[in-house]
């Protein structure tokens, strides 16, 4: 397939600086070449520039304007190279860009299905959030069903966003940490989530079967997936900003990776909250590595080998 790279180099959905370093040090760690690797065209489209703003006051979440105007970028690219026909990676970044990968999908492609992979379900809402980070609200934003909650008005920086997705369209794997409203809006609206309790209980091939099940029943919807790295196990994936205890193993990461490459409608994919300046060296070079094999995965890099096209014993 054609692929296009677009890195979101943006931090101001939280509070720890290093995440915007993400792009980087994938690119850093081969990425690219890894991905032309497995046969696929692929452009890469650069990092976007993000407007700063110096006079940027709480109004419910931190920094609303500079993530107002930068999810309206991230949206405009993102669309930008789905109609042109490109399997379109976003590289994060925090996790309030997927307020704009998915927008930005979603108007090239209104069909789609959500896969949310992460240890928190990022669904928080302006007036729900402990934090007040965006990366912690995202879903808010995007789901029809939780128009209503949005301050709207407060909020003029989001004023380009239409809400584009139904609560019934997404699935949520790994979860561990919830905040109350959180928690609340997933059992009131029954969403499908697969925590790591039911990882544990079922085993990931199960989750994920019927997560896709669940969200795409016919197979004949295009999949958007949004992996924040923290749904790994920190053991393994320490380099990032909210780190949680118990995660999904490697071994899970690459089996949901390599699910989803084999339905063929994998459409857009973001990875998200690799933050090279937390913990170690050896966290960092973990991380980096698990995002890159995390992503070559999804786009058909198979643990058990790739054969190469025209090869021939010597
Ligand atoms: C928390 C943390 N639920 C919040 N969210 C994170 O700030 O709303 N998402 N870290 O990835
Ligand atoms: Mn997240
Ligand atoms: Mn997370
Ligand atoms: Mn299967």
């Amino acid at each position: 397939r054609d692929v296009a790279i677009i890195g979101a180099p943006f931090k101001k959905g939280q509070r720890l600086a290093g995440v915007e370093q993400g792009p980087r040090v994938m690119r850093e760690a081969g990425l690219i070449e890894k991905i032309r690797e497995l046969g696929h065209n692929v452009e890469d489209r650069g990092d976007l520039n993000f407007e700063v703003f110096k006079d940027d006051p709480r109004n419910y979440v931190l920094n609303p304007k500079a993530v107002g105007a930068a999810t309206k970028k991230v949206s405009a690219a993102v669309e930008q190279a789905v109609r042109d026909n490109k399997l379109t990676v976003t590289l994060g970044g925090d996790h309030s860009i997927s307020i704009g990968t998915i927008h930005g999908h979603a108007q090239a492609e209104p069909n789609l299905c959500l896969l949310w992979i992460d240890a928190h379900a990022d669904i928080n809402t302006p007036l729900t959030t402990p934090s007040g980070n965006i990366h912690g609200t995202p879903l808010s934003f995007l789901v029809n069903q939780l128009k209503d909650t949005i301050p709207w008005t407060a909020l003029s920086p989001f004023d380009w966003l239409k809400p584009c997705l139904n609560i019934t369209d997404i699935a949520f794997v790994g979860l561990r940490d919830l905040d109350p409203g959180e928690r609340y809006i997933l059992q009131k609206f029954n969403i499908t989530s697969f925590s790591i309790h039911e990882v544990d209980r079922y085993g990931i091939h199960e989750v994920i079967a019927r997560s896709l099940d669940a969200v795409n029943p016919k197979g004949d919807r295009p999949i958007h997936m949004s992996f924040d790295i923290d749904s790994v196990d920190p053991a393994v994936t320490g380099a990032t900003g909210t780190p949680v205890p118990g995660g999904l193993t490697f071994r899970e990461g690459m089996f949901i990776a390599e699910h989803v490459y084999r339905t063929g409608l994998l459409s857009a994919l973001d990875l998200v909250e690799v933050n090279p300046e937390v913990g170690s060296r050896q966290d960092k070079a973990n991380t980096v590595m698990t995002a890159v094999e995390v992503l070559t995965a999804c786009l058909g890099k198979k643990r058990e080998g790739n054969l190469q096209p025209g090869y021939q014993l010597p």
